[in-house]
């Protein structure tokens, strides 16, 4: 009777255990899986990641709060003029009150501005404009309406990094979600064997065109690629970079692990064919840490840092290029001995150094300070003490678009330069991380100089920041414009400057070329 009464008991435990399983079962298949697994993600990033800083961040000293506190009221004024007369387009022009939306974004009304700020709003703590934005971004967006052609490198670093950003540092899916609907709309551009992109990319008709595009366009899309690869389970986005990487710059020919900035392939009907015969270029093309090369050397540090540590070949191809900075394109300046950086093009030397070439500082340093390479932090000092130059020699001390060294001239535009200040963060970046690494007290000194030549020259009463066409010219001449990386990128790193260390720390993120913080693994 026992015996029977046990086999009853067990019979009804293994039903029971049944009916267990499948109620699991079909709730499983009830509720999204794939939000499961999200919140499963965002819960395990957060527990590894206990003491992740993303508000607040006070510094302890007063007066740096204070500046602080005016960085904000200066990303409040920039956004309010933008919420008010530009509203969905992408970007602002500030003196004549209205969208502005021409340049890189065509015509397409893409909110560029929005996306951008997304995560400066948040980090700020300015959580009313934050959500007023990501109301645009899930009711507003519209990739349909998006037919135009765009230069994929920029969709790349401002959409889908501002998107990803604002996901990591939130644990939003809309942003996710968001994210992965532009990436794949760029997916046609990939298709084929090389996996380096056409520059092109049609959103709405899901199109690319445009050929080949210059190094630092189809070499800044890794960290973005790779995180979203992370996030959505898709392996799509990292096969490419990895056929990018593996494959294709193999095949290529370096000068001292410097590239040129175009690449010239055979072209067979409609796909590119690779083999070592056909990837090729001339030893006349350009070598630059400026525009054109600038963001493909700092995606090689940055994929590293960004995997913990584990892509060895990124570094070893950063490590080979700085060496190659070092040997062809550093040099010292006659009168005050100011490092800069030349650019080789058709085997000559050009003595002028952009006011992009001036996130190397930052870069130099952050893999310097990262990799115990006191020389690499040096070069990055001494390359944003150059460049703090070319602020601080000018009557606005804002810093021109290029700068020159000569016999006459030392970090200073040539009468018939180019001039103008577009609102760029470059200088601003590099003071950041430098302070980050080092606390020397000059990089927020510089970087107070800076907020105050802005607010001086570029601030609009009515609204919003304007870059300036002459920053020798003390009476502002103004062109009007209000770049969405202003608030990406310049507010957000001034802002920094005056946080303390603990807000989005460096050794917890990596920030991609638009100033979009996105997560280090494993930390
Ligand atoms: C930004 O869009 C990015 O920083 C890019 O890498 C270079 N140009 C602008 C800012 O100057």
């Amino acid at each position: 009777m026992r015996v029977i009464r046990a086999r009853l008991i067990g019979r009804c435990f293994f039903a029971f255990c049944l009916l267990i399983i499948s109620y699991c079962g079909a709730m499983l298949c009830l509720f999204d899986t794939q939000a499961i697994s999200d919140s499963i993600f965002f819960a395990s990033l957060l527990s590894r990641r206990g003491t992740v800083i993303v508000q607040g961040g006070d510094d302890a000293d007063p007066d740096v709060r204070i500046k602080r506190e005016h960085v904000k009221s200066m990303m409040k004024h920039a956004w309010n003029g933008y919420v008010q007369y530009a509203w969905g387009a992408n970007e602002l022009c500030p003196i004549s009150r209205k969208p502005h939306n021409d340049s890189i974004y065509g015509s397409a009304r893409l909110g560029a501005t929005i996306v951008d700020s997304l995560d400066t709003l948040f980090i700020m703590g300015m959580m009313d404009e934050f959500d007023a934005a990501r109301d645009w971004v899930e009711n507003d967006m519209n990739l349909d309406e998006a037919n135009v052609e765009l230069s994929l490198f920029e969709v790349n670093i401002r959409l889908v990094g501002g998107l990803l950003a604002a996901f990591a540092l939130t644990g939003d899916n809309l942003f996710r979600q968001r994210a992965e609907e532009v990436a794949k709309r760029m997916l046609p551009a990939f298709d084929n064997v090389t996996s380096i992109p056409n520059g092109r990319i049609n959103l709405s008709a899901k199109t690319s065109s445009g050929g080949w595009p210059v190094l630092a366009e189809w070499g800044t899309l890794s960290l973005e690629f790779n995180y979203l690869s992370d996030v959505t389970g898709s392996g799509v986005y990292r096969s490419h970079i990895r056929r990018i990487y593996e494959t294709t710059i193999n095949l290529m020919v370096n000068m001292d692990g410097l590239y040129p900035v175009n690449i010239r392939m055979r072209k067979n009907k409609t796909k590119y064919d690779v083999d070592d015969t056909r990837i090729h270029w001339n030893n006349f093309d350009k070598y630059t840490l400026g525009a054109a090369g600038d963001s493909f050397y700092e995606y090689l540090l940055k994929s590293w840092l960004q995997s913990g540590k584990t892509d060895d070949k990124s570094l070893a191809l950063y490590l080979q290029a700085v060496n190659g900075v070092f040997k062809k394109l550093v040099r010292t300046s006659k009168k005050s001995n100011l490092t800069f950086l030349v650019e080789i093009e058709y085997e000559r030397e050009q003595t002028v150094m952009g006011h992009l070439t001036c996130f190397a500082g930052g870069l130099f340093a952050l893999g310097g300070k990262t990799l115990g390479l006191e020389r690499h932090v040096e070069l990055g000092a001494a390359l944003t003490s150059t460049c703090h130059q070319s602020y601080v020699r000018t009557p606005t001390k804002l810093g021109p678009e290029t700068f020159e060294f000569t016999d006459d001239l030392e970090a200073e535009a040539d009468k018939n330069g180019a001039k103008y200040y577009i609102l760029r963060p470059e200088v601003i970046e590099s003071y950041f991380i430098l302070w980050r690494l080092t606390h020397d007290p000059r990089y927020r000194l510089w970087g107070w100089e800076a907020v105050e030549a802005i607010e001086k020259h570029c601030r609009i009463p009515t609204g919003g920041y304007s870059g300036l066409r002459n920053v020798d010219s003390a009476k502002p001449d103004h062109d009007d414009v209000q770049q969405s990386f202003f608030l990406a990128e310049t507010l957000k790193y001034l802002y920094l400057l005056f946080s303390d260390d603990s807000l989005i720390a460096l050794d917890q993120w990596v920030f991609n070329t638009e100033a979009h913080p996105l997560p280090i693994k494993g930390v």
